[in-house]
């Protein structure tokens, strides 16, 4: 059923809000009974791409030039990497590093967050590793003393990292404490609950299930509303200070 047109979903210079009633799927090379929606990717502007990858049972993810990190928002699927293989079931997640050969099946029909982004390498530190783990066996810590506003970082806090994953969750009315305007750009799912989310100069309802893409120093403010928690998973660039790179040229 259609509706006349309308939708949340926006498309602005610095920030995109996708809503699951405007998601386009389409495959990528590799995959088998598996398709993508892509959320942002270079294309945009972009300086990492993010899709969710939908894998029906025993189907898989292709492979990727850059390095990628994973996590399973539902099913379960088995990662082979470095002669190694583990079981990922919901809110699991893997970080592989760029040119590390891997497979992933989905054992269930299965849907995953995938991030993929080009390393920025440091002289001072060597790439990371193959990481495999849960959001479960992380412990939460509050943002800026608000015990209703707890994150989880996903990844190690070490410099060899060119970028964070994180969940936060948001006990119902809890808020950013401030409007945030920074160069890390962002890609968002909104993995329960809902609120109000400022982009730029505009407030939309936002709620599970809707991906959001903010650009650099992107104005950005969240509050929850509703009676259960809001949760998402957020990634943003981080650690590096290659202002000479040309991948950070030519923004509008
Ligand atoms: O990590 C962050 O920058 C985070 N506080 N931003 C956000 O939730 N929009
Ligand atoms: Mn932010």
């Amino acid at each position: 059923m259609h509706k006349l047109g309308q939708t949340r979903s926006s498309h602005r210079h610095n920030h995109l809000l996708l809503t699951p009633d405007t998601f386009v799927r389409t495959t990528l090379p590799g995959m088998k009974a598996c398709s993508a929606v892509v959320h942002v990717s270079p294309a945009m502007g972009a300086q990492f791409a993010q899709y969710t990858a939908e894998i029906e049972a025993g189907g898989q993810l292709g492979g990727t030039t850059t390095q990628r990190f994973i996590f399973v928002l539902e099913g379960a699927i088995k990662l082979e990497a470095d002669g190694k293989r583990g079981q990922l079931t919901a809110r699991g997640f893997a970080y592989l590093p760029e040119g590390l050969a891997h497979t992933i099946t989905a054992t269930h029909a299965s849907r995953l967050a995938v991030i993929e982004k080009m390393y920025q390498p440091l002289d001072s530190a060597a790439p990371p590793r193959l990481l495999v783990s849960s959001e479960d066996a992380i412990s939460s810590h509050p943002l800026d003393d608000d015990p209703a506003l707890q994150v989880k970082c996903l990844l190690p806090d070490e410099m060899s990292f060119d970028f964070a994953v994180n969940t936060m969750v948001y006990q119902p009315g809890a808020a950013l404490s401030m409007v945030e305007m920074h160069i890390m750009e962002h890609g968002l799912i909104m993995l329960e609950g809902g609120g109000i989310y400022r982009l730029g100069d505009s407030w939309y309802s936002v709620t599970a299930g809707d991906f959001v893409w903010m650009a650099p120093w992107c104005p950005q403010w969240f509050g929850a509303i509703g009676k259960v928690p809001a949760k998402y998973l957020i990634y943003k660039n981080w650690n590096r200070n290659d202002w000479s790179r040309s991948d950070w040229k030519g923004r509008k």
